[in-house]
């Protein structure tokens, strides 16, 4: 009996009452009258899990069953979200849940709010991992995500006095419920040390990596269930865990507290998320990181996934790893060390593999952000690896020579190692390489990746060179984030766009029904209170009402240009109380923040104290008769996007043309009926063209202009003495009256901008204050608005990420859907 497939408890609400009543008495441990809220969650939340289990283990024995090709995608962050929601949806079981609750005397809602978002990922690239796992598990692709459990994802945001602090996450403290923990599965993964060569039984050349320490890793596994389609798909974490050599040392050490603490060494790995998300330095502990994880998933897909008569000749048929960014880059001398000194292939051969089973993606622009890894750290942590680098390099150049002979500038350039400032390996040539494809993620993005950033390899090889187009899961940003809005469109076209998105196309008519843009307005409306409870709830914020809500929500950095938007509220604020402009002629508007600044970048910490102390001072003004409203919510995460995006009106996407690779957040605003003002930079020419410019509020210059007026040389200065409001406002800031007085605090702010301005927010400037006089304009013709705003959901059905998923499929990964 045991032997057979294990059954899905029966969608009813009187068995969803058993099954949870079980898991709180059996599994918590507790009766229902003296359970606490967190009891229920963990309760609830593994009664769901059971109803996906059944689905888990069918999806893996049909896997098994053929030899399909399979996907693994290998990232460093799943910024995943709350999970509860998300697989009610999947099993179609939030209705059930909700009466099995009520019959308990529980609100579905209250569980909802214990739980705890893993944050495992810094913003946009974590993000877009855990969007493309949904994606592949709904359309039925074979995909299997490997990254790190880290203990401390992203940081808690707080502020005090309007600085940014950070509080670690201890996301686990009360139990992840979704999590299957594999404590048994141990994988070996070994570090430092020195090669030695030797000569094996048939005469051949081999080399022996002598390890200097060892780390093990534990798997643990969570479900990736696809929408109401039965398939459940696999996302596999691991933890760093000491070896028992570690163990074995407390006894012959003799020093027992001396030996724990070292075991606490080895388990650091897996530690804690990296909070920086661009020009980070080469940390060790994160080469480590990045080693521990790929070591963990390709010997686990080959050793695990795979029939115990498996050929490793065969691994380009069996899988394509995606490399997310090059933070998994070393996956790749790894694989080759697995087949050339434990598999006892011959380079060429085990070369021919390895440049089979990989494809990269890259995610910026910015050359600064480009991994790099010196070589002294290099040799002391993975020296096999290294030595395998180097002799990738020395075909490479070879090719090269033979591509371009004489052209040593160009070997120079393309090599993989380069010299300056020291010698390092340059990750993102290892990648491009070894890989069978390399993706922008945007078509600037791509282009650009072809014509400046990798533009000799482009030359080199041509077909490489792909673009996929990035895209978010509708079932979490629109069907779970947005009810009321998910309602009117299923009221108005069923159900079917939860998973073809491209259905949304149906609503472009509906643009010209005026009962049809009543209802969308009062769902704007609707998820603007909703909103409002949330902040008073969440922070203590008081939105007020009418306002047209003005959101902009990312990281912190200079390129985003969170400086252009303060400026903006500035200028605004200053014309205000300087009498040029005249209160009532300003149309009400809140503008909501939303962003983490790493904890290194001065100039990002900076920028949130003076919105915050912007915010202050501002609302707290009495000449601005209540038409302007700052709010900068405190740790913006998942879930505070799941709830504010929804409400926006204006999306907010001004980064400096030719730096955002793609942006995924100003897809999910379009998605949810925002109008977008934004730059010719990343996915926003996309979305642009596809909602049409009468839908768009373009401005600034575009990518050629940028390059051109660098080329010409810069003056920030030029700007600030001849734009009369712009001067204005900047000495604003600058005379310390949003700080107290205190000028110095705006000191850093103000002088970039004056001397340096390196992402040319005052050359934007007078042509984004123009597009916001635009923006108000429009605004107050709401039948115009809404007719946009409709248009907007309408015609953005293409940046759903099952279509990204195609794509991948089509263009790369040549894997079968449909299980
Ligand atoms: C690298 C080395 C060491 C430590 C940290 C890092 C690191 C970590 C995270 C470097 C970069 C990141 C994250 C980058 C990121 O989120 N990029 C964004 O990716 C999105 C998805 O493609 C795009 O939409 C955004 O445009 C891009 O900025």
């Amino acid at each position: 009996l045991a032997r057979g497939p294990v059954a899905s408890p029966p969608h009813s609400v009187d068995a969803f009452v058993k099954e949870f009543l079980r898991e709180l008495n059996y599994g918590q441990g507790v009766p229902l009258s003296r359970s606490s809220l967190n009891d229920q969650y963990l309760a609830l939340a593994r009664t769901v899990r059971g109803y996906l289990t059944a689905r888990w283990l069918e999806t893996a024995r049909k896997r098994r069953s053929h030899t399909e090709r399979a996907v693994g995608y290998l990232s460093a962050e799943y910024l995943l979200g709350r999970q509860l929601d998300n697989a009610l949806l999947a099993t179609d079981l939030t209705q059930i849940a909700e009466d099995a609750l009520h019959a308990c005397g529980i609100e579905l809602d209250a569980l909802r709010q214990v739980e705890v978002e893993p944050g495992l990922g810094n913003g946009g690239l974590g993000r877009l991992a855990a969007c493309f796992i949904d994606s592949m598990a709904t359309m039925g692709a074979p995909c299997i995500g490997y990254g790190l459990r880290y203990e401390y994802g992203i940081f808690k945001q707080t502020f005090v006095d309007g600085r940014q602090i950070e509080i670690p996450d201890n996301w686990l403290s009360m139990g992840d419920p979704w999590e299957i923990a594999h404590p048994e599965m141990e994988v070996p993964v070994h570090f430092g040390g020195h090669t030695e060569r030797y000569v094996d039984e048939a005469g051949r050349d081999r080399v022996k990596w002598i390890h200097g320490w060892d780390v093990l890793g534990i798997r643990y596994n969570y479900m990736v269930p696809g929408y109401q389609n039965g398939v459940v798909n696999t996302l596999r974490l691991w933890r760093a865990r000491a070896t028992r050599a570690f163990d074995l040392d407390i006894f012959n050490a003799g020093d027992y507290a001396q030996a724990v603490r070292s075991q606490t060494f080895a388990e650091n790995i897996s530690k804690v998320l990296y909070p920086e998300d661009s020009t980070p330095q080469g940390k060790e502990l994160r080469l480590q990181q990045q080693y521990f994880f790929v070591a963990c998933s390709l010997y686990d897909f080959i050793k695990h996934t795979q029939p115990t008569d498996f050929d490793v000749r065969d691994l380009p048929e069996r899988i394509i790893f995606q490399l997310n960014d090059t933070h998994p880059v070393i996956a790749i001398p790894e694989l080759m060390r697995l087949l050339v000194d434990d598999y006892g292939l011959e380079w060429e051969d085990a070369w021919g593999i390895t440049r089979q089973c990989f494809a990269y993606t890259c995610h910026t622009l910015l050359p600064e952000a480009l991994e790099v890894w010196p070589v002294s750290l290099m040799e002391r942590l993975l020296p096999r690896h290294m030595e395998i680098i180097y002799r990738i390099n020395e075909g490479f150049l070879d090719e090269v020579r033979e591509a371009y002979p004489g052209d040593e500038l160009r070997v120079r350039r393309m090599s993989i190692i380069g010299d300056h400032p020291e010698r390092s390996v340059r990750m993102a040539h290892l990648a491009t390489v070894a890989s069978v494809k390399v993706n922008g993620v945007a078509e600037l993005h791509s282009q650009l990746l072809r014509d400046k950033v990798l533009n000799d390899f482009a030359e080199l090889w041509p077909d490489k060179f792909t673009n996929v187009t990035n895209g978010v899961t509708p079932r979490r940003f629109v069907r779970q984030a947005n009810p009321y809005l998910s309602k009117l469109i299923t009221d108005t076209i069923g159900v079917g766009w939860v998973a073809n998105l491209d259905r949304l196309e149906e609503l472009e008519v509906y643009a010209e029904d005026e009962d049809f843009r009543e209802k969308f307005r009062a769902v704007k409306a609707a998820n603007k209170e909703r909103i409002t409870r949330v902040l008073q709830r969440r922070d203590g914020i008081a939105l007020p009402e009418g306002h047209l809500l003005d959101v902009m929500v990312k990281r912190l950095h200079e390129y985003k240009r969170q400086s252009l938007k303060l400026l903006h509220i500035v200028t605004l604020y200053d014309g205000i109380i300087s009498g040029r402009l005249d209160p009532a002629s300003v149309t009400p508007r809140t503008v909501v923040f939303g962003a983490k600044a790493a904890p290194g970048y001065r100039m990002a910490k900076e920028t949130i104290y003076l919105i915050n102390s912007a915010a202050t001072v501002i609302n707290a003004d009495p000449r601005v008769e209540g038409r302007l409203f700052m709010a900068f919510p405190a740790n913006y995460n998942v879930t505070l996007a799941e709830r504010l995006i929804p409400a926006a009106d204006l999306s907010e996407q001004i980064s400096l043309a030719g730096k955002e690779a793609s942006g995924t957040g100003n897809m999910k605003f379009a998605l949810n009926g925002a109008l977008t003002i934004g730059t010719d930079d990343g996915a926003n020419v996309e979305i642009r063209r596809l909602v049409g410019d009468d839908n768009f509020f373009l401005f600034g210059m575009d990518e050629p202009q940028v390059a051109e007026l660098q080329a010409r040389g810069y003056r920030p200065a030029d700007y600030y003495e001849t734009n009369e409001n712009l001067r204005s406002a900047i000495n604003l800031i600058a005379s310390g009256h949003f700080t107290g007085g205190d000028r110095d605090a705006a000191g850093l702010f103000v002088g970039d901008l004056l001397s340096n301005d390196a992402f040319l927010a005052l050359a934007d400037y007078q042509s984004y204050m123009d597009a916001q006089a635009r923006v108000e304009a429009y605004y107050a013709d709401q039948e115009a608005w809404t007719k946009s705003a409709i248009l907007n959901v309408a015609r953005s059905g293409y940046f759903s990420s099952d279509r990204s998923m195609r794509d991948y499929i089509d263009r790369i990964w040549h894997v079968k859907t449909g299980v």
